[in-house]
């Protein structure tokens, strides 16, 4: 990896572009397009930053994709999740371009469209927080709702003006079930129950008139809730996991939570990134619940994750009011018998598997954060 100029003076002189985080480097460059390069296929992804879009990128770049990703403006660097596997725009050969734009703002979504040339496009970027979807309901529906109609729209003047082939994944949810009594499927009738979940079957129900008025190739995911280590930290399980890392090494006391009788259907986001693909590459499209068909309450994750740490979680827990829904999903778990059959897929992680990857990966985190503390308490 060559080093690049930094700006004069800056904190980040000298390190590797590797360990600096990408705004730093080359802002002005994500937009243009890679030269050069001879790959089977491209695909942009929006919501490259997040928990799944970390993980989809790298799984298309393990098959050869050549990768758009779309990044929003940030004051503070939101590209963590996938620092490890950027490269530097004057590099050639890279596989991976960022663009700046915003599901809020078609003029990027067209620019950014019309660029990439994608044969794919994954559409995972949202307001995804069903809570705060509550505080911000015209946000949400304007990110989630309407960023999904403005995306195909572009898609569809695209392939209308090139002749082109695109096709579309929409990261639908379990979430668009809400009050719908488990095991839910494809077939199982939309209850949503918060402004994110209205907003995400609006956009289920523009991807299939889409399909249907324009014969577009589109498939809706509904995925049940998917985990990991890069899960952001205000969903449930992760603030669980790092909670344990943080109460094992004397970071933290208590754990505030809400609803500890909510039951989901908790899978791996990294085999959950695998059926979106699978569905992009059949030759059909259409709707498919991704899901472990087992499902557990935040009190059982809760007990999981603790004594994995050999903790109590009793100890230490507290309920919060302020983390209770004005409206509440109590019961999802999913029945993915068509992604079995259709796709051939299925999750590779268990319950257990998960909780303790997260927990450990929570634990070397704070780990990482005390050494941390007493390094800088030694050099004062
Ligand atoms: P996440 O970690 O919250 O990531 C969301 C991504 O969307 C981030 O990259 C975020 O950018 C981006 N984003 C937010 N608002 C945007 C906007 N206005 N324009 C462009 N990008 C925007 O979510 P995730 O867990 O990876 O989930 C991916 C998708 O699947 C989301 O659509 C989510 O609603 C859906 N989903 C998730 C689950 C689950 O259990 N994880 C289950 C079903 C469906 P920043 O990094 O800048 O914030
Ligand atoms: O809540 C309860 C809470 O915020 C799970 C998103 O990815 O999955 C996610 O949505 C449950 C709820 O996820 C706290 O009331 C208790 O019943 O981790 P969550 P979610 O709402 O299921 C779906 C499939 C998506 O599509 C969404 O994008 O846990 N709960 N105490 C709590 N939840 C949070 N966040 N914080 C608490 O303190």
């Amino acid at each position: 990896m060559k080093q690049v100029d930094s700006p004069a003076g800056s904190a980040a002189a000298g390190r590797s572009i590797k360990s600096r985080p990408l705004n730093e480097i080359f802002p002005a460059a994500w937009g243009l397009p890679s030269r050069g390069i001879n790959l089977s296929k491209s695909a942009l992804v929006t919501g490259i930053t997040g928990q799944d879009g970390s993980y989809l990128t790298e799984l298309l770049l393990s098959k050869g994709y050549m990768v758009h990703g779309l990044v929003r403006r940030s004051s503070s660097f939101n590209t963590g999740r996938i620092n490890h596997i950027y490269s530097d725009p004057h590099e050639l050969g890279r596989h991976l371009v960022l663009h700046f734009g915003d599901l809020t703002d078609s003029t990027s979504l067209r620019r950014i469209i019309e660029d990439a040339m994608p044969d794919e496009v994954y559409n995972l970027g949202a307001q995804s927080h069903v809570k705060v979807s509550f505080e911000l309901p015209e946000y949400t529906a304007d990110a989630d709702a309407l960023g999904t109609l403005r995306l195909l729209d572009c898609v569809r003047d695209h392939m209308a003006h090139t002749g082109r082939t695109v096709r579309f994944y929409q990261a639908g949810s379990s979430e668009m079930f809400g009050a719908a009594k488990p095991p839910q499927n494809e077939e199982t009738p939309f209850y949503p129950r918060s402004p994110y979940a209205v907003s995400k079957v609006a956009s289920h129900w523009y991807c299939v008139n889409y399909r249907e008025a324009y014969g577009l190739f589109i498939c809706n995911g509904i995925l049940f809730n998917h985990e990991s280590p890069r899960r952001g930290e205000t969903f449930v399980t992760r603030k669980i996991t790092r909670a344990v890392g943080r109460i094992k090494y004397g970071l933290q006391d208590k754990l505030y939570l809400g609803n500890l009788a909510a039951k989901r259907d908790w899978g791996f986001a990294g085999d959950y990134v695998k059926a979106m693909w699978l569905m992009l590459q059949q030759t059909e499209p259409g709707d498919f619940a991704v899901a472990t068909g087992e499902a557990y309450s935040v009190r059982e994750f809760l007990e999981e994750a603790f004594s994995c740490a050999g903790l109590e979680w009793e100890k230490y827990v507290a309920i919060d009011p302020m983390y209770f829904r004005p409206t509440e999903v109590d019961f999802l778990c999913g029945d993915a018998s068509k992604a079995r059959r259709v796709l051939n897929w299925k999750p590779e992680t268990s319950f257990k598997e998960l909780v303790r990857m997260m927990v450990e990966s929570d634990t070397r985190k704070a780990q990482a954060e005390t050494l941390q503390k007493a390094a800088l308490a030694g050099s004062h």
